[in-house]
């Protein structure tokens, strides 16, 4: 069957590419599975300490492939109307749950526009970068639909309710400069530059404590939902747990004799 996500091994960083570039990297049902179970291998793979997902060709991802017969409305005459919720529930939910529940940072490599569920995939990793050229839309609206793959959750809290409601409601296509500006992403380069540089953020990440970084991708969701004192406490329950654990230790150590520490929790 066909590669719709290439996966290579770059030390203990995975790249994972959304590899269907004639169709601007559109998530066909097959292509889902395919992402699904590459994280899942991730999350097996006791060698991998970070992720990077990027896309092959001009486009990062389209978002859902509009003509999908598994997932697009039928355009047959008097075909029943299929229930996009279900094809969510089915596709889309596990895979951003899984995404925001890996044991490793999750760094996103945007080298082109990112539409839709292709957009807020990318929002959803713990690092975005883009590419100068890189941009997202929140094409949903423009189809009759609200945005999905988590997007009512996480542009308020990128970039406030404002920004998130006048570009969810226009659409409009954002540069990169102005995702920046805006917070939505974590850094702008260039063009040419942008593999190799995601690549060695991804390594940095990689060597760093995996445990933590997971944690603290954990700590600060739940922290979203609490008020100030329970999420002072959520960090003093997540933070006992890292005190006993084997990189706490290790990295205290490396500290006091001046040391390059081997972490290896995850
Ligand atoms: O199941 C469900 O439906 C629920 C889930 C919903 C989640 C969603 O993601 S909804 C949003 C779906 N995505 C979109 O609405 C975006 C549609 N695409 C575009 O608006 C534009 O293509 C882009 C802004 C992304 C890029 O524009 P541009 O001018 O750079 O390229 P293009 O010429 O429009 O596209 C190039 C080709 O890719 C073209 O095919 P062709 O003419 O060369 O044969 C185009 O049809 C195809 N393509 C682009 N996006 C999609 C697509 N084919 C299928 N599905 C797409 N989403």
């Amino acid at each position: 069957s066909e590669t719709l996500i290439q996966s290579e091994q770059h030390g203990a960083v995975r790249l994972l590419r959304l590899n269907r570039p004639e169709a601007l990297n559109a998530f066909t049902a097959a292509m889902l599975g395919q992402l699904r179970q590459a994280l899942e291998a991730v999350a097996e793979d006791a060698q991998t300490r970070c992720v990077l997902i990027t896309g092959a060709g001009r486009a990062f991802s389209a978002g859902q492939d509009l003509a999908d017969p598994h997932v697009a409305p039928s355009r047959e005459p008097g075909a029943a109307p299929k229930d996009i919720g279900h094809v969510l529930e089915h596709y889309y939910i596990p895979l951003a749950l899984r995404l925001r529940s890996l044991p490793v940072p999750v760094v996103a490599a945007v080298n082109g526009v990112a539409a839709g569920a292709g957009a807020n995939l990318a929002l959803g990793c713990d690092v975005v970068l883009a590419a100068e050229g890189a941009s997202f839309i929140q094409a949903f609206s423009r189809i009759g639909l609200i945005p999905d793959c988590g997007g009512t959750w996480l542009l308020p809290r990128l970039v406030g309710r404002a920004r998130a409601l006048e570009l969810t409601l226009l659409g409009d296509k954002v540069k990169a400069p102005e995702a920046l500006q805006l917070g939505m992403i974590a850094r702008v380069v260039p063009d040419s530059a942008l593999l190799d540089t995601a690549l060695a953020l991804a390594q940095r990440l990689a060597g760093m404590p995996t445990r933590a970084m997971a944690e603290t991708r954990r700590a600060m969701d739940d922290a979203m939902k609490l008020d100030y004192e329970p999420a002072l406490r959520r960090e003093a329950a997540l933070q006992s747990q890292l005190g006993f654990a084997h990189d706490f230790l290790e990295g205290t150590a490396a500290f006091l004799e001046k040391r390059t520490p081997q972490f290896k929790d995850r």
